[in-house]
């Protein structure tokens, strides 16, 4: 194995493949950050061609996909304007060097056809019959990008996503998002699993990124609220440790309620529900006054509120939160054509207009293709392992987040089924024992 990127999250890799016995080269821009891998045995090359040269495997996981390009000599595509109407002074498919102006004309589809002017070619080429694997974070799009010039280099591709922090590297709590070349996953899988639990989510390079940004975005949303919570308290001078028990404990309460929205969402019926959006909307307006009324900046609550007003004024004050997952959509229609193809009843919907009231009409959607059943764990997709392998019942990654080193396991299912959430139909199962901060 090759490693490239000793940062936090690179150097844990690095160690995970040589504690299982992978013979692993590595290498970092700056100099130093491998001496204690070499002292586990890892071979430290003097340059990015020495170390993708020595290994059939590159894993590559760096800070983001610009130091990914230069690392590899990769040019940078300019993305098609934004439906938007923003402008963009480059047109489609220019290639920007690492300095982001506008450059020499790509391909029309955006893709990277020629190797960067900062790193050279000879980097690229090296790759060619190897599998080069970029666990580093980017955009659905970065990553088919990527995958397509890897491609015409000969590589093999796979992109990743890592849902866990580095200390969780090589336990089974950790989660390593994949999807890319078949082959090459079928080829390396048994080396990858050094890092935790793979899954496969197929042949689409972007998938695993869509899926990572799609939890990080859950994620933040948590510890936003968390932020929010211990700047309302501590502005009383109430310890975040006293408090935080509580919000642990309230926010398992509520965990419990995404699965039923998310079935909400998928028959896009939205009538079941104990906690309207009008009365959350109403409510609502207490987060933002206290936080003005306690010195707290409301920043972070703000845009839900205006969210909640939203669906409110598209008139479906009577429904439950789910049914504003349709009003975040600011352009359906880009839908991708995978998306579409899988799942031909929702594209075709979301395409045929962006009126919010319409597009959350009970009804509305195709429900046979896309159904809860269409969407369970099993059943979703066409041969590939979605998440669904690591289910409610059997994982919990919402206590594994960045902001934790917990590599323990938390069992959603534990916090019991009857529990809902405000964004389902009661909340009578919060269990007023674990309010108790004593004993937390
Ligand atoms: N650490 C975490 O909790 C998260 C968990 C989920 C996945 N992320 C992603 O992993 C990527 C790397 O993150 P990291 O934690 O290793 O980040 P750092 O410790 O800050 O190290 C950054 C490494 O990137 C190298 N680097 C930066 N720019 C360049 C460049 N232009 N050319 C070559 N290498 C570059 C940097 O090298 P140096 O500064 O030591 O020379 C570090 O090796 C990231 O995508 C996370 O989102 C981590």
């Amino acid at each position: 194995m090759t490693v490239i990127g000793l940062g936090a999250m690179g150097k844990a890799l690095a160690g995970a493949f040589l504690d299982n016995g992978h013979p692993t080269t590595v290498w970092n821009r700056t100099a130093g950050k491998g001496r204690e891998l070499a002292g586990r045995g890892a071979t430290e090359a003097a340059t990015a061609a020495e170390a993708i040269a020595a290994s059939p495997v590159v894993v590559v996981c760096v800070l983001d996909y610009d130091a990914v390009r230069e690392v590899l000599g990769a040019p940078v595509p300019v993305p098609a304007p934004a439906a938007s109407g923003l402008t963009n002074p480059a047109e489609p498919g220019d290639v920007l060097d690492g300095s982001r102006t506008p450059g020499t004309p790509g391909t029309p589809d955006g893709s990277l056809t020629s190797d960067g002017p900062g790193a050279p070619g000879a980097v690229a080429g090296l790759l060619a019959g190897r599998t080069l694997v970029n666990l580093t974070n980017g955009t659905p799009r970065q990553a088919r990008e990527l995958a397509r010039w890897a491609s015409e280099r000969g590589a093999g591709y796979l992109d990743g996503g890592i849902m866990a922090v580095p200390p969780m590297i090589g336990s089974p709590g950790s989660l390593v998002l994949c999807s890319g070349s078949p082959g090459a996953f079928a080829a390396h899988e048994g080396t990858l699993s050094a890092l935790g639990t793979v899954d496969y989510l197929g042949e689409d390079a972007g998938r695993a990124s869509l899926y990572d940004i799609a939890l990080l975005s859950a994620m933040y949303g948590m510890f936003g609220g968390f932020l929010q919570a211990v700047a309302i308290t501590g502005s009383e001078r109430i310890p975040a440790t006293e408090f935080t028990p509580l919000v642990v404990s309230w926010l398992n309460a509520m965990l419990t309620s995404l699965p039923a929205m998310a079935k909400a969402y998928d028959a896009n019926d939205h009538s079941a529900t104990a906690s309207n959006l009008e009365m959350q909307a109403t409510g609502f307006v207490n987060l933002l006054e206290t936080g003005r009324e306690q010195g707290v900046s409301t920043e972070l609550l703000e845009p839900m509120g205006a969210l909640l007003a939203r669906g409110v004024a598209a008139n479906r004050g009577d429904a439950d939160l789910s049914a504003l997952i349709d009003l975040l959509r600011t352009d359906p229609a880009q839908d991708t054509d995978l998306a579409r193809d899988t799942d031909p009843g929702r594209g075709a919907d979301f395409a045929e207009g962006s009126d919010p009231a319409r597009a959350t009409d009970a009804g509305s959607r195709d429900t046979g293709s896309h159904g809860a059943e269409s969407h369970s764990a099993e059943s979703r997709d066409t041969g590939l392992h979605g998440l669904g392998s690591h289910g409610a019942g059997s994982r919990d990654t919402g206590l594994h987040g960045l902001g934790s080193h917990d590599t323990g396991s938390h069992d959603l299912g534990s916090h019991g089924a009857e529990s809902h959430g405000l964004g389902s139909h009661d909340a009578r199962s919060h269990d007023a024992r674990s309010h108790d901060l004593g004993s937390e």
